[in-house]
């Protein structure tokens, strides 16, 4: 998978993805992270990439130009045509686990990140093919929301993770929650561990983390539980 980023802060994004699992997927040549600085494509002395809102009005706005330019220049050497480029806004589509997987089965994806007030409109309606968010509340800038993004995306594609089969199981990719996990001491602070998970019946094991993930979804996520695919076993479970 190759990452193309266009963004005013690219060492914000650098250092946020250079580390853990992401990092080694990006050594091990799994992933590719291109971060194009916008500021490089200014054709202002001064490097100026925002100016004042047409209309008036508080703060900054992006300006059209130094985005193309930037676009036009991966366009042009780096991604096929049909490559979707991805606006990272409030103003989206609120990403989710289905959008990840979506996202992850395509050989290369552009994000634009905005900063200070927005971007100017017309460029937006020219390059960008998808607005995503990622949730209700306002952030200074798209960077944090593309590593978030980056990082969904990225555990999902073969050989990020190392045991392959763990993307599978985890939240969401049932629409339930995870069941809790133990590892030792057996006992902390005179907390136990529970009897089933050192019992070695496996029917058992796989019986008892089906429900407390029912159980802890119906508790802290009862908007989940109607979004999710469940067995007749599942609901007949729900229903005691
Ligand atoms: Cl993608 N960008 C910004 N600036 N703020 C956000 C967001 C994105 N998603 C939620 N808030």
């Amino acid at each position: 998978m190759n990452y193309h980023i266009f963004t005013l802060f690219p060492e914000m994004i650098e250092q946020g993805l250079n580390t853990s699992i992401i990092g080694r997927a990006i050594e091990k040549g799994i992933i590719d992270l291109n971060l194009i600085n916008i500021r490089e494509f200014s054709t202002n002395k001064h490097k100026k990439v925002d100016d004042y809102p047409y209309g008036g009005g508080a703060g900054m706005v992006m300006q059209p130009e130094p985005i193309y330019n930037a676009y036009k220049s991966v366009m042009d050497t780096k991604v096929e045509k049909k490559t979707r480029l991805i606006y990272l806004t409030p103003q989206g589509k609120v990403f989710n686990q289905k959008m990840a997987e979506e996202f992850s089965k395509e050989e290369s994806l552009m994000f634009l990140c905005g900063h200070y007030e927005g971007v100017d409109e017309r460029v937006l309606e020219t390059i960008v093919t998808d607005y995503v968010s990622i949730g209700d509340y306002v952030l200074t800038g798209g960077e944090l929301a593309v590593m978030v993004l980056i990082d969904a995306i990225s555990r999902l594609i073969p050989g990020v993770l190392s045991n392959n089969d763990s993307a599978d199981y985890e939240s969401f990719q049932d629409g339930l929650l995870e069941y809790p996990q133990y590892t030792r001491p057996y006992d902390f602070m005179g907390k136990t561990v529970p009897d089933v998970l050192i019992s070695g019946h496996h029917a058992n094991i796989t019986k008892w983390r089906k429900e407390q993930s029912l159980s802890r979804t119906l508790e802290r996520r009862p908007d989940l539980i109607n979004k999710a695919h469940l067995t007749e076993e599942e609901k007949k479970y729900l229903k005691n």
